[in-house]
């Protein structure tokens, strides 16, 4: 479609010249339009289908994506800009559906990127949740939670006529569909399915985001559980599970049927990815469907349903492994006990290892446990992760199946997190190796040539872009959030859920460190602005204590004058997609410090490489192969190994006060959290708590690292200052990165557990 057409169409989806148009109609005719043009690309035709079933979706603003996968985005923007108009403004319009917690929900939301633009088969499958994780708001340095709703008469949701009933102990509910379109990059369109109840009550919500938990059907869909690892409200995460899974079990079954499937065959049809044990209740539903409503035999449909499953697992945290006590099951979904005592038997007659059965000694479900036993593939999400969960923490089922374990190490896409995200890299990138890299991300290697490392010209153009995206960010926090930092300095970025395994309490510790430090006159060479953003479960005490901590820092750093000309901090407040994307690309420093082997991938990593940011962080993760890949002159790697770490635990000889002890600069960082200045800005009970977890427990490990994490980060500071060099660390990372789109994640998927056919003529 030529630009001609593409104003024409505009026009017509406005209903008149957009010079006429309000920007909130200008957004509304671009909804329509992309709409219309995404539909050509839908089909839907091809024999098997995968369906990625999660409870968390964190798929961002939208309007622009689509623009960029549907090839328009420059056009429109022309358009626009003819007519006096401006797509960032529209951009700001347009609310952002918030429907994940973090790492999880925006995997999956890449994923689906990737399965349209391969031109696979693949919908996805979650709740429509009408308040998103919650607003956050810093009040008094603390963290003050609000609704999000996202839903509008101008949302990308349009409701279908497909719906369930879905039965629970003593009542039944409405489950209707809704459809997100999901473009590739590319002419291919598939589906995200977001299940909703008929009877939501939004009035439920009256302070914060509390509400009436007891009334089901008026709030099964209210909210997302804003719980990363923590667990809390967790009734109603069983009845929403279960309302996911039923619904999605029964349009899989659907449409297998409706294409010719007897259901004996249904692996020919469907592929089902079950995204962390969220969804794994699909596994007995299946079974129950097939049996009650389908006339199967109960061992036939044990067989079908196995050869249909597939298992994602996403943490090692044993706390943050689901199991449901049985009486659970018994108040809200009895009819699937007799299900999970059937696959619980079965393994009890196969297996004599104890810790391999489904319902323990306690009455508990162990959910992975049906998900291993019942699925056919079970896949970690780094290559570091997959062996931990083969050595130690999956290691008795590892046994049993060693043919059923692999490893998806997680991708993220570069139409979101680098054509949408930053433009201005994407061209210079374009001018360099041309445009290959934008569907094959692998072709970034070229930037690794010879001539272009060499080439100080081009990196100082690296260095100036990364400038203008830094004074960018400053602009915006400036307007937005009325936060003043020095687009001059050092950015060092730490950006993602609050978590004490993530470690922000060693960067807090670090600033603390380093502000005496400059008050006894070591200043740094070039200023260094430490930014965070971070949200903590409204239930996670000490996450919100270490907020605070960082909230505190802020306000005595910043307002020193002796300081704060050479170090600030800044922590956002409300970290969500939209300002991902404008904190990513102003990276310098990113800061990926879990403590070895906690963190399964993390993607914050992948996403701030690829924009030229240089990482300082654990042998953890993701973070292991971006290490192998990049080489140890282009990363900043420190503190204790994962078998260290994992060693440390085993034999329960770790004491925090030890180390504390014998370092002074940690023992002077831990002393200032209750000093006067700190006391002075913050809460007493909340900094004396802090310290007191750290001091006499640090579960994860800070101080063991403290040493290690200050002197490297001092040399990447260090290194910092020879820009030419530092901006050839930018460009080796930059060229590493493409191993790391999710396209490369999904095409193995593909490979090695879905085995769907490529659709040519989606393509
Ligand atoms: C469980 C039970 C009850 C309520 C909530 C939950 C719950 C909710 C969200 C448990 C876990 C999550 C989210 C987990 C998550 O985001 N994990 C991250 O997944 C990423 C994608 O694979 C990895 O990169 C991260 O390392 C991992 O932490």
């Amino acid at each position: 479609m030529n630009k001609a057409q593409l104003e024409a169409m505009l026009k017509t989806h406005c209903g008149k010249s957009p010079e006429f148009c309000t920007d909130k109609e200008l957004y509304t005719g671009l909804l329509s339009l992309v709409q219309t043009l995404a539909r050509k690309g839908e089909s839907g035709k091809g024999k098997k289908k995968l369906y990625y079933i999660s409870a968390e979706f964190l798929i961002g603003k939208l309007l622009s994506n689509n623009l960029i996968n549907l090839r328009i985005y420059e056009d429109v923007k022309s358009i626009l800009e003819s007519y006096g108009k401006s797509l960032s403004a529209l951009e700001e319009l347009e609310p952002e559906p918030s429907l994940g917690n973090g790492g999880l929900g925006r995997l999956a939301a890449c994923f689906l990127d990737s399965i349209a633009t391969l031109g696979l088969n693949g919908d996805g499958i979650g709740l429509n949740y009408h308040f998103g994780l919650f607003k956050q708001l810093f009040e008094n340095n603390l963290q003050k939670e609000e609704p999000d709703p996202w839903i509008t008469d101008t949302s990308w949701l349009t409701k279908t006529n497909v719906v369930y009933t879905i039965p629970y102990k003593g009542f039944t509910l409405t489950s209707r569909m809704y459809d997100i379109q999901v473009t590739g990059y590319g002419n291919c369109t598939n589906k995200l399915h977001l299940f909703d109840v008929e009877t939501l009550n939004e009035d439920l919500v009256t302070e914060g985001i509390s509400f009436d938990k007891t009334d089901i059907k008026e709030n099964l869909t209210l909210f997302l559980y804003p719980d990363d690892s923590d667990r809390a409200g967790q009734l109603l995460r069983i009845y929403q599970q279960y309302f996911m899974v039923s619904s999605g079990a029964r349009l899989i079954l659907n449409e297998a049927l409706s294409k010719g499937s007897t259901l004996y065959d249904l692996p020919d049809y469907a592929v089902i990815q079950i995204n962390d044990t969220h969804p794994t209740m699909v596994i007995p539903e299946l079974i129950r469907l097939l049996t009650t409503e389908h006339g199967m035999e109960m061992d036939d449909a044990i067989q079908v349903v196995s050869k249909t499953c597939a298992y994602t697992n996403h943490t090692i945290l044993a706390e943050a492994l689901e199991t449901w006590p049985m009486e659970f099951f018994q108040e809200a979904v009895p009819q699937l006990i007799p299900i999970i005592e059937v696959l619980d038997d079965k393994v009890r007659r196969k297996f004599d290892d104890l810790s391999t059965y489904i319902i323990d000694k306690q009455e508990r479900v162990h959910m992975a446990h049906i998900d291993i036993h019942y699925g056919f593939s079970v896949n970690g999400v780094a290559a570091l992760h997959t062996d931990i969960l083969k050595k130690n923490e999956l290691n008795p089922f590892y046994r049993l199946y060693p043919e059923k374990f692999n490893n998806k190490t997680n991708g993220i896409t570069f139409r979101r997190w680098l054509l949408h995200s930053n433009p201005q890299l994407t061209a210079f990138l374009s001018q360099l190796i041309g445009e290959g890299f934008k569907k094959n991300a692998s072709q970034l290697e070229m930037l690794g040539d010879k001539a272009f490392i060499a080439d100080e010209k081009l990196l100082h153009r690296l260095i100036a872009i990364k400038a203008d995206k830094k004074a960018e960010l400053a602009a915006y926090l400036k307007e937005t959030q009325g936060l003043d930092i020095n687009p001059q300095s050092i950015f060092d970025i730490q950006i993602k859920r609050l978590h004490e395994y993530k470690r922000q309490q060693l960067n807090a510790l670090y600033l603390v460190h380093k502000y005496l430090a400059i008050k006894k006159g070591k200043r740094p060479s070039t200023p260094v602005t430490a930014l965070f953003g971070a949200k903590a479960a409204p239930a996670y005490t000490i996450a919100k204590d270490i907020i605070h901590m960082i909230l505190c820092l802020q306000q005595i750093i910043n307002s020193d004058l002796e300081v704060s000309p050479y170090l600030k901090v800044a922590m956002v407040s409300n970290y969500n997609v939209t300002l991902a994307e404008k904190l990513i690309p102003a990276c310098d420093i990113s800061e990926q410090i879990s403590l070895a082997s906690k963190e399964a991938s993390g993607t914050g990593n992948m996403k701030l490489m690829l924009n030229g940011a240089v990482t300082l962080g654990t042998d953890d993760g993701a973070n292991v192969e971006i290490h192998r890949l990049v080489g140890d002159e282009n990363i900043y790697i420190f503190g204790d190994s994962s078998e260290t770490v994992i060693r440390r635990y085993q034999d329960g000889s770790y004491c925090s006060k030890n180390y504390c002890d014998s370092n002074p600069d940690l023992r002077e960082a831990v002393d200032f959290i209750t000093g006067p200045a700190m006391l002075a800005a913050g809460s007493r009970e909340r900094l004396e708590r802090l310290q007191n977890e750290l001091l006499s427990k640090d579960w994860f490990m800070t101080f063991p690292d403290f040493r290690s994490y200050v002197k490297t980060k001092e040399q990447a500071l260090n290194d910092y200052e020879n820009r030419s060099s530092w901006a050839r660390k930018m460009l080796i990372n930059i060229s590493k990165a493409g191993y790391f789109s999710s396209d490369r994640a999904i095409s193995q998927y593909n490979r090695d557990i879905w085995k769907l056919e490529k659709d040519a003529s989606r393509l």
